[in-house]
């Protein structure tokens, strides 16, 4: 038997650990320790353990297919092509969409991005960060100067203090959560606030619990409290900060007072006390949040007053400080790097500067120009307006993504995408969104290419090949790259391998600049910004000076809004929703993995008990939950880990999917919808 041990990196979430496949005889079939990362260290949570049993499931996606009366019909890539080309090319360049994918390399996203940009000449691309991030990268960029992680996991254990907003680090991030368990272990205090009691809180040293979409009058509490204590760092304050003063009047209102936030939030005044005198007086302090702070209305309010905090205790620019946003797909960080945003190209080079867009008409030479220097569409502006403006938006290319279960509303979304002229999905199994589309096409997984990855703290790793790609699936980019090629554009994407995109790539993108296949081999990597091939890339930013011209953060005076959508008579609970540590998303691969779907095999309710007493709901029932979007059946789980008049699903399981009931409204800015509260009826199933 031939045995060969390919090492590669998590395809799962952003913490980007490293682990090596067993291949045996030509197939993957195992995850064995790689020890010289210094991510994970040879350790990995149960999706890393089990990452290679989706790999060879025989429901994978081997031939392109194309959508003959209602019916997927087997067709070869060159079918498949010559229609795509003929449809794409009857279309004007706006009236096409692209999403891109924070599942695939940093190499199928450049691909995509020049693809829309140069040879379909739309303004439309984006991709799932848009639900996730959007709001990191508009508030930290507005804050800093720059949307990104500001220090490394690594650091993360040095810290003295750790204050955990909106992220349940244990489940969604489980090699960060052990570097709070070891900062802990070194004498950390751990601050967790969270609507639930998760993994992540039974670990705290103080624990707040409040109802969803409080985030911001919680953050001025604590601020005004340090600042009436006088713990802020007043020398960071004056010689780095702008706009300390107007922030100052804000937090200081009497709004904002511990009493007034506990009747706001549910967190007694006491605790909030303790929370500012921890994170004020600490050596260091380091604030990590994810998708508890970004997916509301007001998540660049709530990202901008994480920063206000960091900034006014002096945590920024600082070994175990920072605003810590952990990213979440494996490649979500690289997929923004890449430009598939509808407002950027590479490296956040900005659309709608003309000097920018020069360089990269210039840069890959189209004879027939590129896309107009305009920003474009987020995906949930493209969702409204495939049912607000018919005939605007015709067709969509969709590479590695699912909203048909992932996007809020997803009775909007099927009624959005079906009243689309044409349709492609590019995945690797036939997931709800591409039993939708007219041509299907087959994609290799993670462990059939090389190709890089940026993980959360910005490192950019490699993927190896371990096994060859099942039937006729090919590689992301190539795909894009040979049907350019049928449009007439062989000349703009010549790549022969995935090292060839990447450098390309990095003649356009400053920050990858000096980034080379070779030198990421190393087990430790690069974090960007690594401007030239002689830089030791960056593992903390800000030190000194921030990202912005004139190198000073910005502190934004921020005011507490309320949830779009409040609890009130007929809908009297609060819905927020999330994930748990066995499943991904949309459950395309986890619930195609043997022992991590045999753990949870389908979703859930939380509810309080003493709510479902009210309603006279017991555990494990089956019950109906209703939103102004539609409604459920679900499974109960009655537990006191969740505060009273909230409710909670993950939003993994199609036959109960958390989606049907969320509402799309958006944040002004960043276009994110406010998965994480909205109102709710949850009812006993009456017998018949
Ligand atoms: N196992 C697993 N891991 C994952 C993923 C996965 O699907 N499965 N997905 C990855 C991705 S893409 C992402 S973005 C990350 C997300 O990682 P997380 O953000 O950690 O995950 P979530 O469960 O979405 O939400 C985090 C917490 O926010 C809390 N929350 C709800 N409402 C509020 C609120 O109003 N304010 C605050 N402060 N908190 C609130 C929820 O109770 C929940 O515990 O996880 C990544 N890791
Ligand atoms: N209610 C609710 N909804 C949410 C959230 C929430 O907290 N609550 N969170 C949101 C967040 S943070 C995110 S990031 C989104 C995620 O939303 P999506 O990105 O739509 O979810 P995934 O299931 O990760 O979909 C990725 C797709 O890529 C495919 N894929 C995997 N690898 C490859 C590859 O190498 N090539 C190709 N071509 N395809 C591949 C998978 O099979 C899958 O179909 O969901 C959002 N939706
Ligand atoms: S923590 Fe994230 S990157 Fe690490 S093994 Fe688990 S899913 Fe993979
Ligand atoms: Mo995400």
């Amino acid at each position: 038997m031939d045995v060969k041990y390919v090492r590669t990196t998590c395809p799962y979430c952003g913490t980007g650990c490293s682990f090596n496949l067993v291949v045996k005889d030509g197939k993957v079939c195992g995850v064995q320790p790689y020890h010289r990362s210094p991510v994970n260290e040879g350790k990995v949570c149960p999706k890393g353990t089990y990452a290679w049993e989706f790999v060879n499931r025989e429901d994978r996606l081997t031939t392109p297919l194309i959508k003959k009366d209602g019916e997927f019909v087997e067709a070869t890539w060159d079918e498949a092509y010559d229609l795509i080309a003929q449809k794409l090319k009857s279309y004007k360049p706006d009236e096409i969409a692209c999403l891109s994918s924070a599942r695939t390399s940093n190499e199928d996203n450049y691909a995509l991005m020049k693809f829309a940009r140069g040879a379909l000449k739309t303004r439309h691309i984006d991709h799932c960060a848009r639900l996730c991030h959007a709001s990191t990268v508009a508030g930290l960029a507005a804050s800093f100067g720059s949307g990104a992680m500001t220090n490394s996991i690594l650091d993360i254990a040095e810290s003295r203090c750790v204050f955990i907003i909106g992220s349940n680090t244990f489940e969604q991030h489980p090699l960060i959560g052990r570097k709070i368990a070891q900062a802990k272990m070194n004498g950390a205090k751990i601050i967790y606030a969270d609507p639930r009691l998760t993994a992540t809180g039974k670990q705290a040293d103080l624990y707040m619990q409040f109802r969803s979409g409080s985030d911001v009058a919680i953050l001025n509490c604590i601020m005004g409290e340090i600042i009436r204590n006088g713990w802020e760092d007043k020398e960071w304050v004056q010689n780095r900060a702008k706009g300390y003063e107007e922030l100052k009047a804000v937090v200081l209102k009497d709004d904002y007072l511990p009493e007034n936030v506990e009747k706001i939030s549910g967190i007694p005044a006491e605790q909030l006390k303790t929370a500012a005198e921890w994170i004020g007086t600490a050596e260091s302090s380091a604030l990590l949040y994810s998708m508890g702070i970004t997916q509301h209305t007001v998540g660049v309010d709530n990202v901008k007053s994480t920063a206000n905090l960091q900034m006014l205790t002096g945590n920024i620019g600082k070994r175990g400080g920072g605003v810590n946003a952990l990213r979440g797909q494996n490649n979500v960080q690289g997929a923004c790097d890449m430009g598939a945003l509808p407002v950027v190209f590479t490296a956040y080079q900005k659309v709608i500067d003309p000097a920018v867009h020069k360089k990269f008409a210039d840069g890959w030479g189209f004879p027939d120009g590129i896309c107009e220097s305009k920003n474009g569409y987020e995906v949930t502006v493209m969702m409204d307006v495939l049912t607000d403006n018919p005939g605007e938006l015709k067709a969509m290319y969709i590479m590695g993504e699912n909203p048909m279960l992932s996007d809020p509303d997803i009775t909007h979304v099927e009624h959005a995408l079906k009243s689309l002229d044409f349709m492609v999905v590019q995945d690797i199994f036939m997931t709800e969104t591409a039993a939708l589309a007219d041509v299907v096409l087959p994609a290799t997984c993670y462990a059939e290419k090389d190709g890089t990855q940026t993980s959360t703290e910005r490192r950019v790793q490699m993927w190896h090949k371990a096994q060859e790609a099942p039937g006729q699936a090919k590689l992301d980019w190539q795909i894009i790259a040979e049907l350019a090629a049928k449009m007439g554009y062989a000349d703009q994407f010549p790549w022969q391998t995935s090292e060839e995109v990447f450098n390309e790539m990095r003649s356009l993108t400053p920050s990858y600049g000096g980034m080379t296949y070779e030198r990421l081999e190393k087990p430790e990597a690069l974090h960007w910004p690594c401007p030239t091939e002689e830089h030791p890339g960056t593992p903390i930013l800000h030190i000194g000076k921030c990202s912005h011209p004139d190198g000073m953060g910005v502190m934004h005076p921020i005011e507490w809004k309320p949830p779009a959508e409040v609890p009130d008579e007929e809908y009297p609970l609060v819905l927020t929703t999330g994930r748990c540590i066995w499943h991904w998303h949309t459950g395309s691969m986890t619930r195609r993995s043997e022992h991590l779907d045999a753990e949870v095999p389908t979703g859930w309710i939380e509810l309080n008990p003493e709510d479902a007493k009210a309603l006279g709901i017991v555990d494990g029932e089956m019950v109906k939950a209703t939103s102004r979007r539609g409604t459920i059946n679900v499974p109960a789980k009655v537990t006191k880990d969740i505060m009273k008049g909230v409710t909670f699903m993950p939003f993994h399981f199609a036959e109960c999917a958390a989606n049907v009931l969320t509402n799309n409204v958006l944040d002004p800015i960043a276009k994110i919808p406010e998965f994480k509260a909205c109102a709710v009826k949850v009812e006993k199933i009456q017998e018949a």
